[in-house]
């Protein structure tokens, strides 16, 4: 409560500050945006936009895909979470997605989004994003924007530093966020220091998209917060934040934050990949699925694991280093040389920045200030490039423009702070509103960031928008950055509470997306290939319908002979094949949702009717002039 209004005092001061520094110039203030900032944003009727935005829907589990520079969205794909827009989640082909350890778990809390990449660069394949919740990481193929694969992550508490790539997709990395028993036992939570371990896990991606748990590193029980990988001269590293060094089980902020430092921790995937070679690993019990949609079949089905690798450091000299780092290290973030690792200390007043060619010397000549469970801690000013002095307050993300200028977001001050990477010089800011958490620059974590616009995704949206309520939209902000200075070009709302968000070029994603499924590839055990295929199949309480749709009518639109208390599955096939004419269908009373089936493509919905009578069904989705006629009926009988 008294945080709560602590905050909305810096709000007060922040606005106030927007306010005085745009009465000379027309930037940044609510409503005074001149035409031709406006027009920098304005994507004409007709055309296209020049990056696609990836944006996390947070706690709605989802992800929203916009156009940039003109903030309209395009899709919503559901990922961790039931979307009756498309019945993903409630049709039977893809409720396996959402199955975990512990059952089907239709939410998660969704926060960081990370493309592919291919020599560092996004690639447009697929997307990753993590589940904090119920530990996972999903994959989506940026052909069809449809959730492929949903692997959940074993010996984790909290998926939160999640996922971030290595420069060619090797491996995606999941960090645990609240250290846990490890394994998983009944312990008294005050048995903390010594029962309970972080683990950072390391999932390797195949050719195909295909992703395993290849090993985790088991460290001490501190919480694994956010991670970005090393590239150029720093690749085969990867950088996780920790906080709570001090291995507290009640983190009111005293007891969490009483260290000056905590770490930063630098992981050689190299040199574990040639542990693991040698077998130097253990084996350990660990319980997880790993569910794939089958696109071949359009079918998910999910694979129980039981078993997980683990590297322990201390048996592994050289896989794991401490970089010390002031005050509760949030984000970590490497420049697209790989030389910078920048990580922002959230209660730290500035900002200490490590250099990787120090950190390797550093390790050569063993500039050690003591060790951990045989993990080498390194001396502050060994690995330290310099310090960007009182830049702001409550330092969180950075991102990068590919012209040695780094932009962080700092929370409290609600601002976004350029400086330059080699002198720590701050050269511009400019305040968000309010309270930015991440943001982002297409391709801002990569090697090559596009670096034109540099999106803020904000906390809290308060006066930004129209009222709704108690809830109001999230807001994002869109800054034009080609020049010297920053200027806001444009506020859109957004959905759930994006944290993080990726960008990329249209080209390399517009021109590969899939138009429909082919009919003939359709390997769907319940498929139609051709309205003759249609038919009603019954054996014991269990009827299959096999209906096709095509414009404008079902193959099967009188249905009689179910009886109350049958399973019935209506697997409907869309026998269109044309791009933009996806089917809908629903019955009366289905207690699960509609059927959205693309050209090609062939759905299941089951319904388990509960009374006599006869009941409508209909196309949901527009389809045609004659849409309104493509109908039926199924009639139930007694049992
Ligand atoms: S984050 Cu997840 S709590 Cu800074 Cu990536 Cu907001
Ligand atoms: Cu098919 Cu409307």
């Amino acid at each position: 409560m008294k945080k709560q209004h602590i905050i909305n005092k810096l709000f007060a001061l922040v606005v106030l500050a927007g306010v005085v520094t745009s009465c000379g110039s027309s930037e940044n203030s609510k409503g005074a945006l001149g035409s031709d900032v406006a027009s920098q944003a304005y994507v004409t009727p007709g055309e296209h936009d020049d990056f696609y935005a990836f944006m996390s829907g947070g706690f709605s589990g989802q992800i929203s895909v916009y156009g940039l520079p003109s903030g309209r969205l395009f899709r919503v794909i559901p990922v961790f979470s039931q979307d009756p827009e498309k019945g993903y989640g409630y049709n039977e082909e893809t409720k396996p997605m959402l199955e975990t350890s512990f059952g089907f778990v239709p939410w998660d809390d969704a926060h960081h989004p990370e493309l592919s990449q291919t020599n560092g660069v996004p690639d447009g394949r697929w997307i990753f994003i993590n589940g904090n919740n119920t530990p996972r990481i999903a994959r989506i193929d940026l052909k069809t924007f449809e959730t492929a694969e949903i692997i959940e992550i074993p010996n984790s508490g909290g998926n939160h530093s999640s996922p971030f790539t290595t420069e060619n997709s090797e491996y995606i990395v999941a960090g645990t966020r609240f250290s846990v028993p490890f394994p998983q036992k009944d312990v008294a939570i005050d048995t903390y220091k010594e029962n309970f371990k972080g683990t950072l896990s390391f999932i390797s991606v195949a050719e195909d998209g295909d992703m395993d748990v290849a090993f985790q590193v088991l460290l001490p029980g501190y919480d694994y917060d956010l991670a970005h990988a090393g590239k150029g001269k720093s690749h085969g590293w990867m950088f996780f934040t920790s906080y709570n060094t001090e291995e507290e089980h009640t983190l009111l902020e005293v007891n969490a934050s009483q260290r000056d430092k905590d770490y930063i921790a630098a992981i050689n995937w190299k040199k574990a990949e040639e542990y693991m070679a040698q077998g130097k690993f253990k084996e350990m019990p660990a319980s997880y699925v790993d569910n794939h949609y089958d696109e071949s079949k359009q079918m998910a089905f999910s694979e129980t694991r039981n078993t997980v690798k683990v590297l322990i450091p201390s048996e592994c000299p050289g896989l794991v280093y401490f970089l010390p780092t002031p005050k509760s290290p949030h984000g970590v973030d490497v420049d697209p040389t790989g030389e910078f690792i920048v990580g922002n200390g959230k209660l730290s007043s500035d900002m200490s920045i490590h250099s990787f060619d120090k950190m390797i010397k550093a390790i050569e000549g063993e500039k050690f200030e003591t060790t951990i469970d045989g993990i080498p801690i390194l001396q502050y000013e060994e690995v330290l490039s310099g310090i960007v002095a009182q830049p702001g307050l409550g330092p969180l993300h950075t991102e990068f423009d590919g012209k040695g200028n780094a932009y962080t977001s700092f929370f409290i001050s609600s601002e976004i702070v350029k400086w330059n990477l080699e002198t720590k010089e701050v050269l511009d800011r400019v305040p968000a509103y309010y309270s930015i958490g991440h943001l982002m620059i297409p391709g801002g974590d990569s090697k090559k960031p596009w670096g034109k616009y540099v999106v803020a995704l904000n906390k809290i949206t308060k006066d930004r928008f129209l009222p709704t309520g108690p809830e109001l939209t999230q807001s994002a902000q869109l800054y034009d950055i080609s020049g010297e200075k920053m200027k806001l070009i444009l506020d859109f709302p957004t959905i759930g509470e994006p944290h993080y968000a990726q960008g990329i070029a249209a080209e390399l994603i517009a021109p590969n997306s899939l138009k429909y499924y082919k009919l003939e590839d359709n390997n769907h055990p319940h498929a139609m290939k051709s309205p003759n295929d249609s038919r009603i199949v019954r054996d014991g309480n269990v009827v299959r319908v096999y209906m096709g749709a095509i414009r404008s009518h079902f193959t099967v639109d009188n249905l009689e002979g179910i009886k109350v208390g049958d399973k019935v599955y209506f697997h409907v096939t869309n026998l269109e094949q044309d791009w933009d004419v996806p089917h809908g269908f629903s019955v009366m009373g289905a207690n699960n949702a509609e059927l959205l089936i693309m050209p090609g493509q062939t759905e299941t919905l089951l319904w388990e009717p509960q009374r006599e009578g006869v009941y409508p069904f209909y196309c949901t989705d527009f389809c045609s002039a004659l849409h309104q006629e493509m109908q039926g009926y199924a009639r139930v009988s007694a049992k």
